[in-house]
């Protein structure tokens, strides 16, 4: 028995190749890809479409023409020919599949590469595994300070850092994220503002970075193809570049409690002027918040009045007990 090579075969063969190929690429199981590291990761999963689709249909296939060209004929009552080993077959039927392997390892690791995953400077994560092994208290001081950043060294990050050309450029946008039961917080830094919607400029490079205040999460924005865990105690970092306007879905992909399902938020990506008026709209009604808390004021004793004042602008210049004081005898003039 030798490995089958006629015409015919040869047909089959390039028949196979294009329907993968066509059927890879036109697969329409993917949502819209709505930023530039979509694009990458498409590349990567139609690739995988277009091998296990060829593959799929040569088992099937071979199945299916086995049933028909091999069943039993009326009357037969032999047992079939004792066939044992085929050292050329085995050979092609080992080594299709390693080569397959090998050639989507090597691949996957490019994407993620390009889409930053090597970056060094991506979150500044402490290294907990080393952590644990120190005994006593010294470990306490090795989970305060993060490792130092080696420059150019390659280390698996906690996150999508930059892509290699960006690399050490800060992003244009900066978004802290909390995941918390059941809902994602978005903290805007450069201007204080914090709402529970994602707003960000189409074209421009965002950096979010997320946390966790509870439990494990889990912050996926299928359209962009990326999804990334939020752990407690431990920041990660996305980084991505929008490339088309509109509403997406913000999933929570951890079942993290009994509400998780309502764990949803959204994303707008934004034209830059409308980005830049959504963004004065939100400090202009954070400004108006802060008035209203300032007004209320009358209303509450000197000592409530003015601890959070005496916090922030003396910090601990004034004792506790001076405060308790006042607290337990608020009508005393000084
Ligand atoms: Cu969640």
């Amino acid at each position: 028995m030798n490995i089958p090579s006629n015409i015919l075969t040869m047909l089959a063969g390039i028949a196979l190749t294009l329907v993968s190929i066509w059927y890879g690429q036109n697969h329409g199981l993917l949502p819209i890809a709505a930023s530039e590291e979509a694009a990458i990761i498409d590349g990567l999963f139609n690739t995988m479409m277009t091998v296990s689709v060829g593959l799929f249909l040569l088992v099937q296939g071979i199945l299916v023409i086995s049933v028909f060209k091999f069943r039993r004929r009326a009357g037969d009552q032999a047992d079939g020919p004792p066939i044992h080993g085929n050292i050329p077959l085995e050979i092609v039927w080992t080594a299709i599949p390693a080569v397959v392997v090998l050639v989507i390892g090597v691949y996957s690791f490019e994407v993620y590469n390009r889409l930053g995953g090597f970056d060094p400077n991506a979150a500044l994560d402490p290294g907990v595994a080393q952590v644990a092994m120190v005994p006593g208290d010294e470990a306490t001081g090795l989970i305060a300070s993060p490792k130092p950043k080696m420059p150019g060294h390659h280390h698996m990050a906690l996150g999508i850092g930059a892509m290699p050309a960006d690399e050490g450029r800060a992003a244009d946008l900066v978004v802290d994220v909390m995941g918390l039961q059941y809902a994602w917080i978005f903290t805007y830094p450069a201007s204080g503002v914090t709402t529970g919607e994602l707003h960000v400029p189409v074209g421009k490079e965002v950096q979010l970075n997320i946390k966790a205040q509870d439990v494990l999460h889990a912050f996926w924005l299928p359209e962009f193809r990326l999804k990334q865990d939020a752990i407690p105690g431990r920041d990660a970092e996305l980084r991505f570049k929008p490339t088309r306007e509109g509403e997406y879905p913000i999933v929570c992909a951890e079942l993290c409690g009994p509400y998780h399902g309502a764990m949803a938020a959204k994303l707008f990506v934004h034209s830059s002027d409308e980005f830049d008026g959504w963004l004065q709209q939100q400090v202009a009604s954070n400004d108006n918040t802060a008035q209203v808390v300032a007004m209320r004021s009358e209303d509450r004793s000197e000592a409530d009045y003015l601890t959070p004042i005496v916090d922030h602008t003396m910090g601990k210049a004034i004792s506790p007990e001076a405060l308790a004081q006042l607290h337990t005898h608020p009508s005393v003039t000084p």
